[in-house]
């Protein structure tokens, strides 16, 4: 594969300090509530429901006048029922009165804007949806629309499920020694599409998308870490912890991609990495990927990089999982020439490490499925990156090709994640151009061809095994 990145045409492009100014602005004080003078509100309220608790997804739309900060007021029609850990509201409890004031960033909703919040709850009875909602204490008479149906989620969350992961065999493995596939989304990069993930956009990606790991495209250059160290990895760390906040995995991605030789970002690779693993030694919910793409040089210096990188890792968090970049754009090798041999005869000198593929399907069909089917058995993979289309990042759309290729992910249990969760102008983008930062990232009305394709898809249920 040619991945030769072509220069961005973005009316996305935002400084460092854009970012950290619209993060601030995200935890201003919010502003005065002002009262809905024309009544009117409809809500959606869905629930998954497992053992001992449940998620509740609630969408808001306002009807009547706009509205500049706002309460949801509904009761438990059962008194057992507890809100645990809610997102994008802060929530209130009074015997079985519940209150959700908006956070700042969903403050204002303007006639039909709507919001979408959650919450996790636990309960000891039925789980019935409560009958009325109030906004900012007017009745919500546009209707409310409960989903009946609950689909079982076992234990929770995937990183409530799976626990902290090893790598066993060629497989990546739960907590219960089991093997399993995460499936999720890569963001684009940080310095470009910060304003796609917000408390929203990451909400919409793990209850409404149902993805098990968010992977946080770092680019080192093109105007990305080498610009302003502290203020990535300030980034990156914030959204981790929206990532574990929501029981995501995250994928922290070392986005080199040219150079294509690792080594000439050796150093930032090693004060960035000591940084991140130092912070998130105690989480469970990181996995730590630390060339995105080498392309022109030989696996010898990838394995040579990445055995200088993950000592720096493994020193504050010992037994964390590493993706390794392989040779050719990450094909193992096979873009120039090579195939998996010269990393099955010679892998990185280190436990729990895992070897990435990408391929875009529109590009990369046959030739290179027949490498990813032998290597499946001979090592443990990981697609950290693929897109539907072409390698370029744009042009057609090719699902029958994703489709063979992720049924064979499927087979393997080879866990993945799509490029990308933006709304960049460009097909492998899942949203749809200026949809992020408007606060509605969830259903399907916002989505391209790819998102709605890969939506479903990761909708459909995990199978994590837990015994
Ligand atoms: C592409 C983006 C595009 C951007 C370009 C610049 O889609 O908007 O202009 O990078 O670097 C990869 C890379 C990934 C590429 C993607 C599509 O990891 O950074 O993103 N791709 O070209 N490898 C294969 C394809």
């Amino acid at each position: 594969m040619k991945l030769l990145p072509r220069p961005r045409r973005g009316r996305h492009l935002l400084a460092v300090g854009a970012v950290t100014a619209l993060t601030a602005a995200g935890v201003a004080t919010a502003p005065a509530v002002t009262a809905l003078t024309a009544p009117g509100c409809a809500v959606t309220y869905t629930t998954n429901t497992w053992q001992n608790g449940f998620t509740a997804n609630i969408t808001i739309r306002n009807l009547g006048d706009p509205v500049d900060g706002w309460t949801l007021g509904f009761a438990f029609p059962d008194s057992g029922q507890k809100v645990t850990h809610g997102w994008s509201a802060t929530y209130g409890q009074t015997g079985s009165a519940v209150t959700a004031r908006s956070a700042g960033h969903n403050d204002r909703l303007g006639t039909g804007a709507a919001a979408t919040i959650g919450f996790n709850g636990s309960h000891t009875g039925a789980n019935p949806t409560p009958a009325s909602f109030t906004l900012n204490g007017v009745t919500c008479t546009g209707g409310v629309t409960p989903t009946p149906t609950l689909t079982p989620t076992p234990g929770g969350t995937p990183v409530e499920v799976n626990g902290r992961l090893r790598v066993c065999g060629v497989h990546l493995c739960n907590q219960y020694g089991r093997p399993i596939q995460l499936r999720g989304m890569s963001s684009h990069g940080l310095q470009w599409f910060a304003d796609c993930y917000d408390d929203a956009s990451l909400d919409a990606l793990a209850h409404d998308w149902k993805a098990d790991l968010f992977r946080i495209s770092m680019y080192v250059q093109e105007g990305g870490y080498e610009t302003n160290p502290a203020a990535f990895t300030r980034e990156v760390n914030r959204l981790v912890d929206m990532a574990e906040a929501r029981g995501l995995y995250a994928v922290v991605d070392f986005h080199t991609l040219t150079p294509g030789d690792p080594t000439y970002n050796l150093d930032r690779a090693k004060t960035f990495f000591a940084a991140v693993s130092a912070r998130n030694a105690a989480k469970d919910n990181v996995i730590y990927e630390i060339a995105n793409e080498p392309n022109g040089v030989s696996w010898a210096t990838i394995k040579s990089y990445a055995e200088q990188v993950i000592p720096v890792i493994r020193a504050n968090d010992p037994d964390a999982v590493v993706i390794v970049g392989t040779r050719a754009w990450s094909s193992l090798g096979v873009s120039e020439g090579g195939n998996e041999n010269e990393v099955v005869a010679n892998p990185v000198n280190a436990a729990n490490v895992m070897y990435a593929f990408h391929f875009y399907a529109a590009s990369h069909t046959d030739a290179y499925r027949q490498v990813v089917a032998r290597a499946a058995t001979r090592l443990p993979l990981f697609v950290s990156e693929f897109g539907t289309v072409t390698y370029t990042g744009g042009g057609q759309v090719d699902l029958a090709s994703t489709t063979t290729w992720l049924n064979l992910l499927d087979q393997h249990k080879i866990s993945y994640a799509n490029w990308t969760y933006s709304d960049a102008p460009e097909s492998s983008a899942a949203f749809k151009p200026g949809t992020c930062g408007g606060g509605t990232y969830a259903g399907t009305g916002v989505l391209n061809e790819s998102g709605v394709y890969l939506r479903a898809r990761l909708r459909t249920p995990d199978d994590f095994p837990t015994g």
